[in-house]
């Protein structure tokens, strides 16, 4: 039996949360094409006969401009120490740059073993695989590369061996039945959150935050009672997010239960506030409240 912690660590958008959700078989972090999809670390845990791997989910790095983002990269530093391997995600459609690099020997230097998943191959010419890994081993970065698409989940099993050979021997570190540390009721506001990433532009998806007020399971029938705030941060944030006569909205939170009802298997009743915090993503305050706290 092998088992270990391995931080998921790369750029923002390289494909870290797609690719955790199919090692572990189930959602357990949001995607979107928008950067900055993930600002919590998120553990995904996934179970087999001879192994436990516990995936941390991390924000990726970027550059960082409000606290939040600051306490987004300081989170996916931190997580990235203390564990038994690192998982390093490379966006293989946007080819290696010199930044890449950078990164890539700066995880190198924490000094634990490190693989890199050179993802979303299925939308990259195939000769750019050999040239690409050739073009690190060239920069000295000396680490294993396996080519994977999360998406069409290619190559992932022979990614996951490759990360369970690396592991130590030893028991699990979680019971069997543990797939995240994270609640359903966490998950209903980041689909919530993912539903609005994904309809919405510029500023105004990495403006929100989603506060789940009410989630409550009725005693009959498998039904969820469910309520949540959706904080701005700027009012005309808020008229865009409504729409006119509330249409943009009635959308959103209708693709948003539906998400909810597929990941818990049952009926939702969703309602939803629409309300207005200036700044909050610079308010050390608020963050805590809106559960940006530090997590080391
Ligand atoms: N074509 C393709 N797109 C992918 C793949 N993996 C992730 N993506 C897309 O890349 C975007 C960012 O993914 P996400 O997992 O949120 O990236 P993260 O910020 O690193 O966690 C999303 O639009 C995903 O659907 C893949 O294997 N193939
Ligand atoms: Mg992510």
């Amino acid at each position: 039996m092998r088992s270990g912690m391995v931080a998921v660590v790369g750029k923002a958008n390289a494909g870290k949360s797609t690719l955790v959700n199919v090692l572990v078989g189930e959602k357990v972090a949001i995607v979107s094409p928008k950067p900055q999809t993930t600002r919590n670390r998120i553990l995904g845990v996934m179970n087999r006969e001879d192994a436990q791997v516990a995936f941390v989910d991390t924000p990726g790095i970027y550059r960082s401009k409000t606290a939040l983002s600051d306490l987004m990269m300081r989170t996916a530093e931190t997580s990235a120490k203390d564990v038994d391997m690192l998982l390093y995600v490379h966006d293989g459609h946007k080819g290696i740059d010199d930044s890449d690099i950078a990164l890539m020997k700066k995880f190198r230097a924490f000094g634990v073993p490190m693989i890199i998943a050179y993802t979303k191959t299925d939308i990259l010419p195939k000769e750019n695989i050999p040239a690409d890994a050739e073009k690190l081993a060239e920069a000295g970065i000396s680490c294993d590369v396996y080519p994977v698409s999360a998406r069409k989940g290619k190559n992932i099993r022979k990614l996951e061996e490759a990360i369970i050979a690396l592991l130590p021997e030893g028991e699990r570190l979680f019971p069997e039945d543990v797939l995240s540390d994270k609640s359903e009721k966490f998950m209903v506001g980041e689909i919530m959150r993912e539903k609005i990433l994904l309809r919405y532009d510029k500023e105004i998806p990495h403006g929100i935050a989603v506060i789940v007020n009410t989630f409550r399971k009725r005693e009959e029938g498998n039904i969820y009672d469910i309520d949540l705030d959706i904080i701005c941060e700027k009012s005309n944030h808020k008229a865009i997010l409504i729409g006119k006569q509330g249409a943009a909205l009635k959308e959103t939170l209708s693709a948003a239960r539906k998400g909810m009802e597929s990941f818990l298997g049952a009926k939702v009743f969703l309602t939803a506030y629409v309300k207005v915090k200036d700044d909050w993503r610079d308010k050390p305050g608020l963050l805590k409240e809106y559960g940006y706290g530090s997590e080391e």
